[in-house]
């Protein structure tokens, strides 16, 4: 299974193709937007949520609300769009730097100049309209449809904001459902009230001084069987292909699993999760310090999943940079942004871990209707049942 995005954040629309889909599985169309949705609410967007009010149309793919097996496509289109008609137009069109919105001076942190010398661009806006994290729309509606899958097997996802800035939260004990259903309520996607208050203060001074803050958000996955990815191959690894797909997501720069970085203080005693085996649960891990790898494959205890976001690099306070064109230094071109996206980062994670899950799933049990992979998944189960 694999996915391919385009568009612009200011163009009309954008659009993405999943192919390799199995038949015969219900894409309920109100949960893809409700991602969609979830990915656009945070303390800390700036006004272009205000304007957009993402629902995906579904144009391929799907007939009387089941997939066939044939491409998926999915398009989401911009309310933006409508202020940018001249600017983004396809057609060439009449008219100076200002009126064409020319970006000639890049910002720090950003694709901007990266891109402009690698693609020749004298623009620098052609590098950023694709370069924006509104792109992440589409890999959260592919999520919203891979995790679809995953439900009708019974693997429940979750997630939650663990720190922004130098606020950190206070951990509980929750379960999944417990933690799905208190981090929807928080407005910074977090559990722990007294960190959310001091979190938003953040945010809020962070903007009252035209700067931006990052922050570390968790993904957790529950009901995965063991046996998924594989040690055989390195681009077999599920962990490895999560961090690729994580490290993938704009202005993400870390991805940890399990207890990460962690485990360069501890002695291996403290690090490894010893193995038991009852009647009822088979075999299983007595801690879960791996987030539920070993050897590149699932053990069968939840996935666990951290990932570091840097703060946003578009700046009202703008940093130090250079004029393309007459190499004079200037400071950064500003540009609407945001001040805070952590909380929204948080969702396009655990979508994109969702697709990934999906994928490794499609791999191990193979198929092309939801029947034969549902077949091929219980004799797996009967199999390690009786091993
Ligand atoms: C972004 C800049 C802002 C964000 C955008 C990502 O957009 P604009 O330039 O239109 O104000 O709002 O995020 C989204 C549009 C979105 O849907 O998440 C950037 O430069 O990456």
């Amino acid at each position: 299974m694999r996915y391919l995005t385009a568009g612009e954040t200011h163009g009309p629309q954008l659009t993405a193709i999943i192919e390799g889909f199995p038949s015969n599985v219900t894409i309920d169309f109100e949960k893809v937007n409700f991602q969609l949705g979830r990915r656009q609410k945070g303390h800390g967007r700036g006004r272009r949520m205000q304007i957009e009010k993402d629902t995906a149309n579904i144009v391929g793919g799907v007939r009387h609300g089941k997939t066939t097996g044939a491409p998926i496509a999915l398009v989401v289109e911009n309310n933006d769009w409508k202020h940018w008609t001249s600017v983004m137009n396809i057609e060439p069109i009449e008219g100076n730097d200002e009126s064409k919105r020319r970006v000639n001076r890049p910002r720090p942190g950003h694709a901007d100049l990266n891109g402009g010398l690698k693609y020749n661009q004298k623009d620098l806006r052609n590098i950023l309209e694709r370069s924006s994290a509104r792109e992440t729309t589409m890999r959260v509606a592919t999520g919203a449809v891979a995790r679809q899958l995953l439900e009708a097997f019974g693997i429940k996802i979750a997630v939650q904001v663990i720190r922004i800035g130098d606020v950190e939260v206070e951990r509980q004990d929750l379960t999944i459902d417990e933690l799905i259903r208190i981090t929807e309520e928080s407005p910074v996607r977090v559990v722990d009230k007294e960190a959310e208050a001091r979190m938003i203060a953040a945010i809020d001074a962070a903007k009252e001084d035209g700067d931006t803050l990052g922050g570390i958000v968790e993904c957790i996955i529950e009901g995965v069987p063991v046996g998924l990815g594989s040690h055989v191959q390195w681009d077999r690894k599920l962990d490895g292909r999560i961090a690729q797909a994580v490290l993938s997501i704009q202005a993400f720069k870390g991805c940890e699993i399990g207890i990460g970085f962690e485990a360069a203080k501890l002695r291996g005693s403290k690090v490894h999760d010893e193995i038991m085996h009852n009647e009822d649960r088979g075999f299983y891990r007595a801690s879960n310090r791996a987030g539920g790898f070993e050897g590149g494959m699932t053990t069968g205890e939840p996935i666990v999943v951290r990932g570091v976001m840097k703060p946003i690099s578009t700046l009202y306070k703008a940093l130090q940079s250079v004029d393309i064109d007459t190499k004079e230094p200037f400071t950064a071109q500003v540009e609407r942004s945001d001040t805070c996206a952590v909380p929204a980062a948080g969702v396009i994670m655990e979508n994109i871990i969702a697709w990934e899950v999906a994928n490794a799933f499609l791999d191990k049990f193979g198929g092309d209707s939801l029947e034969e992979i549902r077949n091929n998944y219980n004799s797996y189960l009967e199999q390690i049942k009786s091993y």
